[in-house]
This record gives C-alpha cells, sequence and structure tokens, in this order.
C-alpha cells in the first residue's frame, strides 16, 4: 500500500520523511496544504495540527521522527546502525537536529538584534558541539548515508539561505567538519527532488514575510 504524506511546501520536518523515502525507493503520494488555511479534514488526520503526517490506508501516523522510524523499521534495509547504543545515540542527534531547525527559525522571527545575536550564538554553539561530535569521514557514522544524515540535511538546506541573507552568519572555518558534512549531504542527488524546486523563494519570502531583524537585514 502507497504511504500518502500530508505536507507543507516549506516544511522541513516533512523533507526528512521525503528524504527517507526517497532513499529508501519507496513508491508515495504526497498531498501539500496551506497550513494557514489548512482543508477541514486535516484535523481529524493531525492531533497537533502539524505536518507531516503520514497516512498508511486509513490508520495515520503523525511526529516527523515517527515517521521516519517506521519508514525505516519496514521498508528494505534499515539506515540506522545495527548497535543498540550507537542506533540510540544517531536518535538522540536526531533530535539535536530538530533543535538545530529551530534555532535556525527563531533567527527569522528574532525581532531585533538582541533577539537575533542571541539566537546567533546559540546556533554557533550547537555547531561548536556538532563539530566536536563528527569525525572526519565522509557522513556522520562513516561513508555511508545514515538516518541521522538525512534528518540533518533539511537544516543545512535552509542554513544556505540564511546564510545569503545574513552573510558571515556562520565561519566555515571555526566548523570545518560541520562545513565537510554539510557539503556531502547537500551534494546527495536527492536533495533537489525532496523539496519543491520553488523552495528558495518560498524561503526567502518567509523571512520577509516575518518581518523580524533578518528581514531588516536583507532590505538593508
Ligand atoms: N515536532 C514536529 C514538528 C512539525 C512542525 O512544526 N511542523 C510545522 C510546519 S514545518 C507545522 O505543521 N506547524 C503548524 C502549527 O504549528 O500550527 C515534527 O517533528 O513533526
Amino acid at each position: 500500500m502507497k504511504p500518502k504524506l500530508i505536507s507543507f511546501k516549506l516544511c522541513p520536518f516533512v523533507q526528512k520523511a521525503v528524504l527517507t523515502l526517497l532513499t529508501k525507493g519507496i513508491d508515495y503520494d504526497i498531498e501539500y496544504i496551506d497550513l494557514e488555511n489548512p482543508p477541514a479534514w486535516f484535523k481529524d488526520v493531525s492531533p497537533l495540527g502539524k505536518v507531516p503526517v503520514l497516512m498508511v490506508g486509513d490508520q495515520v501516523l503523525f511526529e516527523s521522527s515517527v515517521i521516519v522510524e517506521y519508514l525505516d523499521e519496514v521498508y528494505g534495509e534499515s539506515l540506522h546502525p545495527a548497535d543498540p547504543l550507537l542506533k540510540a545515540q544517531n536518535r538522540s542527534w536526531m533530535e539535536f537536529g530538530n533543535e538545530c531547525l529551530m534555532n535556525g527559525f527563531n533567527l527569522i522571527v528574532a525581532a531585533d538584534q538582541a533577539a537575533f545575536d542571541e539566537q546567533r550564538e546559540a546556533l554557533l554553539s550547537k555547531l561548536d558541539q556538532l563539530e566536536h561530535k563528527l569525525g572526519d569521514q565522509s557522513f556522520f557514522n562513516g561513508d555511508e548515508v545514515s538516518l541521522v544524515d538525512l534528518s540533518f540535511t533539511p537544516f543545512f538546506q535552509r542554513l544556505t539561505y540564511l546564510e545569503a541573507a545574513s552573510p558571515g552568519l556562520i565561519d566555515r572555518q571555526r566548523h570545518p567538519r560541520v562545513s565537510g558534512w554539510a557539503d556531502n549531504l547537500l551534494a546527495q542527488d536527492i536533495v533537489a527532488q525532496s523539496a519543491v524546486p520553488e523552495l528558495p523563494e518560498l524561503y526567502t519570502g518567509m523571512m520577509k514575510k516575518r518581518d523580524g531583524y533578518l528581514a531588516a537585514l536583507m532590505a538593508a
């Protein structure tokens, strides 16, 4: 049975699920909704009112972490390490990745320079932690892509848009391993297919619409 994702074009959490579907070669359907004006049926399928939702026949899954774990378990070879402790540690870092995404979003909504600088510091400190955690290999666990890599990919993609809006936001020399990892993640063929082609324009539009300090930087 073909799973169906309920999506919102800008959503990085949905994109994690799409990257998992694409990496595993799973045939799927996707339906985009407007989160500002959701269809009436959405509240019936999404208890938290959020995307992603995965429909499996008449069954519903919500929360991106749960959805990617389900897809990983049910389709093909797992993209997690086999060792239970390593697997659990990967899951911990996947949660860390979700926090990085929130940091990125908070940069967009920061109303003034003080709030923006505070979020930037929080983000840089997370990148410091990642720098310390990563080795010299291409991906998080070695030379093969794991679920943890896929889960960070939407964050790094959005970080490039944030950097374009705020040059100097991050410093590759401070985070060489993170930067190399991000380059490897974004070089995956599936990245382009995992989001709508107009994502950069939509993201820039969202940054402007939020009308925070970042929007002022972009207008300057
Ligand atoms: N913890 C959730 C976060 C999902 C999330 O925040 N989705 C956003 C779109 S990117 C959403 O649906 N927001 C609607 C709302 O909060 O009302 C997950 O990982 O699935």
